[in-house]
């Protein structure tokens, strides 16, 4: 599962991904371009886990294994509206529609010496004119589609009726400048839309990359409500996640030493580094839980998509495991808690279950799968 940084030019999107992977990539005050030759640089990032830490205190394994997910760093887009060259966004697009999920960073700094490309500090501006290069993005396919359509009617082969109403009900909305999230598709439809990865139905988290001097205040939060006002306006009034931070601050502490950094934080006034909710909102974003095994060799979070049944979170672990599936022994991380950390007190309250191949596996369940092969 993978997440693309994405935005306009000069938005800190590359300063935000050295934050979340403690990478070292060049940081630049003017826009990077396609010229620059730059491929896309992918990074895998551990999810900070509270519960696998303490589930690590208490079996103190040979080792501890956090999820993961990727995230990728690439260009900015360049607005159309503003007069930038476009030419770089199909490359952008093709990475967005390969993603599972978009991280839109937005700038919300200001500093003259740093080139904006729509000409000035305005961070809702940016966030709708983002949504407009992923409608214009999407409206270019589909009229694209369209017109393959149509030139195969004329030469009289028959075309699938259904793929052509959908397209023009996409085009149609599109053209009223409407995201396609926003739009109302029957199960059908959504099986006909899948194919197209449209840039505007893409899971979507925002950054609101703030300067240092406005962490915690009310300026920072003045910019956050607006996005979120603007979103609650949009057809759906679906809301984004919305993470305000600091990736000049962020990406100084992912680099830090772990005492250093913790020091660092306190004298910010800064309870937690804001990539560790990036983090957890990204993981959400993608639709994913994580579920626990522990043992003195390892403890280990394994991620699968919500509403996994148990056979198949077994064939994460191994094949067989699935294959010769008896039960799954389970425990709620939160049981284990509340029972003292220790196995043998859940089981003795009754707070240990016995699930079947088709249970539900829930986030934060610890399990011991018995198998047969
Ligand atoms: N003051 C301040 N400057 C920042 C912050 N984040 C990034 N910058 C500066 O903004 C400039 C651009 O940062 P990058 O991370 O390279 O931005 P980018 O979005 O990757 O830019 P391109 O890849 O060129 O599109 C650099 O000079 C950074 O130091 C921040 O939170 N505060
Ligand atoms: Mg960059």
């Amino acid at each position: 599962m993978k997440l693309i940084i994405t935005g306009f030019s000069n938005a800190g999107k590359t300063t935000v991904f050295n934050a979340l992977t403690g990478l070292e990539l060049e940081i630049t005050a003017y826009p990077t371009s396609i010229s620059s030759e730059v491929e896309p640089h992918p990074g895998i990032v551990k999810i900070p886990d509270t519960r696998i830490d303490n589930l690590s205190a208490v079996y103190n394994p040979k080792k501890t294994s956090y999820a993961t997910v990727e995230y990728i760093d690439f260009l900015g887009i360049t607005s159309a509206a503003a007069g930038g060259d476009v030419s770089q966004n199909g490359k952008v697009f093709n990475l967005i529609k390969d993603a599972d999920a978009v991280v839109h960073v937005v700038r919300a700094f200001e500093d003259e010496s740093i080139m904006h490309p729509l000409g000035s500090m305005n961070p809702v501006r940016d966030v709708t004119s983002f949504e407009a290069e992923l409608i214009l993005g999407d409206l270019e396919l589909v009229e694209k589609r369209i017109e393959k359509i149509e030139d195969q009617e004329k030469r009289g082969k028959k075309q699938d009726e259904a793929d052509k109403k959908l397209l023009l009900k996409c085009k149609k909305a599109l053209e009223e400048e409407a995201s396609l999230r926003d739009i109302e598709f029957n199960d059908e439809e959504k099986r006909l839309m899948l194919p197209y990865q449209f840039l505007s139905t893409m899971p979507e988290i925002i950054v609101l990359n703030i300067d240092e001097n406005d962490i915690n205040s009310e300026k920072a939060k003045g910019y956050q409500q607006k996005i979120e006002t603007y979103f609650r306006s949009t057809g759906s009034g679906a809301v984004p996640q919305v993470v305000t931070l600091c990736g000049k601050i962020e990406m100084e502490i992912a680099q830090l030493p772990d005492d250093e950094a913790r020091a660092f934080l306190d004298d910010l006034g800064i309870d937690e580094p804001a990539m560790n909710k990036l983090c957890h909102v990204s993981y959400d974003a993608l639709g994913l839980l994580s579920f626990f095994t522990v043992g003195e060799d390892e403890v280990r979070a394994w991620t699968i998509k919500e509403g996994t049944a148990a056979q198949q979170a077994a064939g994460k672990i191994h094949s067989d495991i699935a294959r010769g599936f008896i039960r799954a022994e389970t425990v709620s991380y939160d049981d284990f808690v509340s029972s003292g950390e220790n196995m043998v007190a859940v089981k003795e309250k009754g707070l240990a279950r016995l699930e079947g191949k088709t249970y539900e596996v829930k986030d934060g369940d610890i399990i011991n799968f018995k198998f047969n092969v």
